[in-house]
């Protein structure tokens, strides 16, 4: 029966009058009637007779087609979930679940999709087994839903084994070759499925000298992560170098129009495929921070991508091109360059030039990754480009996995974003593909929060933003507070004593666990940068306060406080013209100091100390408030975790004991030094009298 039907079953155990063995192996039909020896079938529909009960159970949904008859890559997006009933097809990652006549049924198309209707189960544990329930297809919203590993093979001299990595080494590389146990990657191809993440790139955006050989000479190694993952459903990508033609010896130039770099590049991307048939593409920073690019052969960026892209099409591969583009060598004095313009000003000209396997890359925010900035404006200006939204899902700006900082109900605000008014789609649309006369959708990339660490991502509750950012792309506008008690209920319920999803016969674990994390990002927020104005952060490694340290700095990263007043201008009327790269409405509510959002208000405005919020506190009188207030917050939760002990198994509660001191301590700095910094600045004291050093 496993074999006809390309799945399994769990056999019910055998009543007394029951021969354990019957209808077995009889074929389609059979076992599957109420009474049947099967409490459990998951199906391929591609695979042959069906069940009786899956015919029924799921009339309505039609077959999928052969396996590979579908595209390799392009739209396919559907509801993200429905219900049985159209001629619908399930789709190639897609599943039906229903519990019909006392029988579990998961039917899908692939194998991925069944391996995904497995992990639904096991969410759902012994509810699967219960009641009746009617049919509900799953699909993902996104078809590409990717971490990207900012992992180098070599140690970095600066920058480590992982770039901004917080969880340890790689999982792949060790001391400069593939790691002799792939065991590990093995298992992280199932936690990525059970996310419902299905790409990984392998390396670092920054891609160094021995990075550079990944694409040729040690491809071998790439291939071997490649098989590790593939059974689970998660495809490989690879960070290349664009001028590797010129760094292996190739050609002379890169130049992306000379016929000589267009043939290295086609046969190089054609070995790749003969050692990696299921190869998903390659992931491009370029003029970027040094990285090199188009732009030293007077070349654009669509020329750039064009290029990979038509070496690519030919096996259905993508390149994702990075929109983080920006002059990191800006001169402080000069007032009208503004790194938050910098991406789209660079790729909206370019708009309908990129081939359709070309993919942009954005960084959800226009400058990096802080804890509160609007939305880019170049996600919703490139309709004839697919674009990706690129999360950080590695804390660098949020606590780098030392603080906890669950960040799904900030990436939830993010892909609720519509960008043209409330009438108008959102951000999840755009990188689902779903807006009309849009392009197809990029999908959502993370920069991956895990290393070899036991609990894999360093601080073990930074585990939910992992499997946050996966639930969220298989369906944004999931609920970030269920997503949470789901990773709650999957992560802890043996510990806690239960075996559910309440996290214990009391639901004491659950409830605190949610208790410390469902607002966490807010509460890092409040100690940390006010109001959106950004960075303020120990230049470098960026941890821990420092206000002033990217103040003079290349980087173009400014607050502009003095004594009367602190933040960036960004207005038509007055400052950069930031505000005009959004559609209306948001053009307008960013440009007026009245409807401006209090949250971004100094990313947009520079305004006195005693300006008044809407919540009728003065600017200066919040960043006294909110400071206090956070580390209020993370000693409160500090607290709640220690109450947890016997709980929580021993080792983590342990670290996470740890983690929360070391919490405590960065959070006080932060207030002191904020603090300190706008009263010095200021002179204003704070209404409540509270110590400022
Ligand atoms: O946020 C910055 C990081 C760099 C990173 C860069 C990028 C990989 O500080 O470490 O480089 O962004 O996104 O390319």
């Amino acid at each position: 029966a496993c074999a006809r039907y390309g799945g399994s079953v769990r056999r019910r155990a055998a009543g007394p009058d029951e021969a354990p063995e019957a209808g077995a192996d009889d074929g389609a039909g059979d076992g599957a009637d109420e009474g049947g020896p099967y409490d459990l079938v998951l199906a391929l529909t591609t695979a042959g007779p069906l069940p009786a009960v899956t015919e029924t159970a799921l009339a309505g949904f039609r077959r999928g087609p052969a396996p590979g008859d579908g595209p390799a890559v392009g739209p396919d997006i559907g509801p993200v979930i429905g219900t049985a009933g159209g001629d619908e097809r399930i789709g190639d990652e897609g599943y039906v679940v229903a519990r019909h006549e006392g029988v579990t049924v998961v039917l899908a198309d692939s194998a991925t999709g069944l391996l995904y209707g497995l992990f639904h189960l096991v969410r759902l544990g012994e509810e699967a087994f219960g009641a009746a329930r009617p049919a509900e297809h799953h699909r993902p919203a996104a078809r590409l839903r990717m971490l990207d590993h900012w992992d180098n093979v070599d140690v970095h001299p600066v920058m480590g084994q992982v770039e901004r990595g917080y969880a340890g080494g790689s999982i792949f590389w060790r001391d400069g070759a593939l790691r002799d146990d792939l065991t590990r990657v093995r298992a992280y191809g199932r936690l990525l499925a059970a996310c419902g993440v299905n790409a990984v790139t392998v390396n670092n955006v920054n891609v160094h000298a021995t990075e550079t050989l990944l694409l040729t000479d040690r491809l071998r190694d790439v291939a071997a992560i490649a098989d590790r993952l593939r059974p689970y459903g998660v495809r490989v990508h690879l960070s290349v170098n664009f001028a590797a033609p010129v760094a292996l010896g190739g050609t002379a130039t890169a130049d992306p129009l000379d016929e000589d770099v267009r043939a290295w590049w086609a046969a190089v991307t054609a070995r790749v495929y003969e050692a990696i048939p299921d190869f998903g593409g390659y992931v491009v920073k370029a003029d970027s921070e040094g990285q090199p690019g188009p732009h030293a052969y007077g070349r654009d960026h669509a020329d750039g991508a064009n290029l990979l892209a038509e070496a690519l099409a030919p096996f259905g591969g993508v390149v994702h091109w990075r929109a983080f583009v920006y002059n990191h060598r800006q001169d402080w004095r000069d007032r009208s360059t503004d790194r938050a313009r910098a991406a789209y000003d660079h790729f909206t000209p370019l708009d309908g030039r990129f081939r359709d396997n070309v993919i942009l890359q954005v960084k959800h925010g226009p400058i990096d990754f802080q804890v509160r900035e609007p939305v880019s404006p170049v996600i919703a200006a490139m309709p004839r480009t697919r674009v990706a939204v690129e999360l950080q899902v590695t804390q660098e700006y949020t606590g780098q996995q030392r603080h906890v900082c669950y960040l799904a109900p900030m990436w939830s605000e993010v892909l609720g974003f519509r960008p043209w008014g409330p009438a108008g789609p959102g951000v999840a649309h755009v990188v689902a593909g779903d807006v009309a006369d849009g392009a197809a959708g990029g999908g959502l990339v993370g920069v991956s929060n895990v290393g070899d660490d036991p609990y894999w991502t360093g601080h073990p509750l930074a585990q939910a933003n992992l499997y946050a950012f996966g639930r969220l792309a298989w369906a944004p506008s999931s609920d970030p507070a269920a997503i949470l008690d789901e990773w709650i209920g999957l992560t802890f319920p043996a510990a806690a004593g239960g075996n559910d999803a309440t996290g214990g016969d009391d639901g004491r674990l659950r409830e605190a666990l949610h208790e410390i994390m469902d607002d966490s990002c807010g509460t890092y927020e409040r100690y940390t940068v006010p109001l959106g104005v950004g960075f303020m952060v120990r230049p470098g490694h960026h941890y821990g306060p420092d206000v002033d340290g990217y103040e003079y700095t290349p980087w173009g990263t400014y607050h502009f406080a003095d004594r009367d007043g602190v933040g960036v201008d960004r207005t038509r009327a007055t400052g950069t013209g930031f505000t005009g790269q959004y559609p209306p409405p948001w053009s307008e509510v960013y440009e007026s100091l009245a409807r401006c959002p209090d949250e971004l208000l100094l990313f947009f405005h520079h305004v006195p100390y005693g300006h008044v919020l809407h919540d009728g506190t003065t600017v200066i009188q919040h960043i006294y408030d909110t400071h206090f207030a956070g580390v209020e917050e993370v000693e409160r939760a500090r607290l709640r975790w220690a109450e947890l002990a016997g709980l929580v198994p021993d080792a983590p509660h342990a670290r996470v004991r740890e983690l929360f001191a070391e919490q405590l301590r960065c959070a006080e700095e932060w207030r002191d030094q904020v603090n300190a910094y706008f009263l010095r600045k200021s002179g204003v004291p704070d209404a409540r009298g509270r110590r400022i050093p």
